[in-house]
């Protein structure tokens, strides 16, 4: 299989980046350049229409959005567990997480750090900036009630709580919120952060060359 990950350091394709380094498939991991607007260029939009990350080629076959791109690569190495494949209550329960994630958190985010996605006026952008960081909380909030131990699913580790590590780290980074009202997030992110296939994809995100094909 040739596999390429388009990814953008410090995006949300960090949980791709982690999920193809736990799961052990070779692949190139590509980056594009959203201080140059790579992302909005002739050569990225022909790949992905959308101009977004992450975009996973898998053999030709493009695969865009994170859930999509999440599931591909826990089926691709079903031995390293990525995903409940075979337990159907527990994967409901990993889909539930990250559906929210993507279409509850991380609209939420563009809300705030892309408002003209939604709007051409620049008063209702305003509207949608100045609400978003209290609907942010509430999430953080729901994030930190609902985490299991020591996994979001529990025991087992899982690209949901990869996909998680994206959220945190914009809102320890990026959005500086106080994490420390996050204690229990804050433990898992650290727990997370310790896995030798996250530091790796955070070097690779430094620009250390990932296993090429
Ligand atoms: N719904 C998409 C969202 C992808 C997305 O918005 N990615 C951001 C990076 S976190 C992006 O590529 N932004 C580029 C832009 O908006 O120009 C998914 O879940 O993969």
């Amino acid at each position: 299989m040739n596999i390429k990950l388009y990814y953008a350091p410090g995006s949300c394709a960090f949980a791709p980046l982690v999920a193809l380094e736990e799961a052990g498939l070779r692949y190139s991991a590509i980056k594009v350049d959203f201080g140059a607007n790579e992302q909005r260029s002739d050569a990225f939009l022909e790949i992905n229409p959308r101009g977004r990350v992450p975009t996973l080629q898998v053999d030709g076959l493009t695969i865009t959005e994170n859930i999509a791109v999440l599931t591909f690569i826990a089926n691709a190495a079903p031995e390293a567990h990525l995903l409940p494949l075979r337990d159907p209550p527990r994967l409901a329960e990993a889909y539930e997480r990250m559906s929210w994630f993507a279409s509850g958190i991380h609209v939420t985010i563009a809300q705030l750090w892309r408002s003209g996605r939604f709007t051409d006026d620049a008063d209702a952008q305003q509207l949608l900036q100045n609400a978003a960081p209290a609907r942010l909380e509430a999430a953080f909030d729901e994030i930190e009630e609902r985490l299991g131990s020591p996994w979001i699913l529990g025991a087992d580790y899982s690209v949901v709580d990869a996909y998680a590590a994206v959220f945190y780290r914009w809102a320890s980074g990026r959005l500086a919120m106080d994490v420390g009202r996050y204690p229990r997030w804050r433990a898992h992110f650290e727990r997370l952060n310790a896995r030798p296939a996250v530091q790796r994809a955070i070097a690779i995100e430094k620009g250390e060359p990932s296993k090429t094909v």
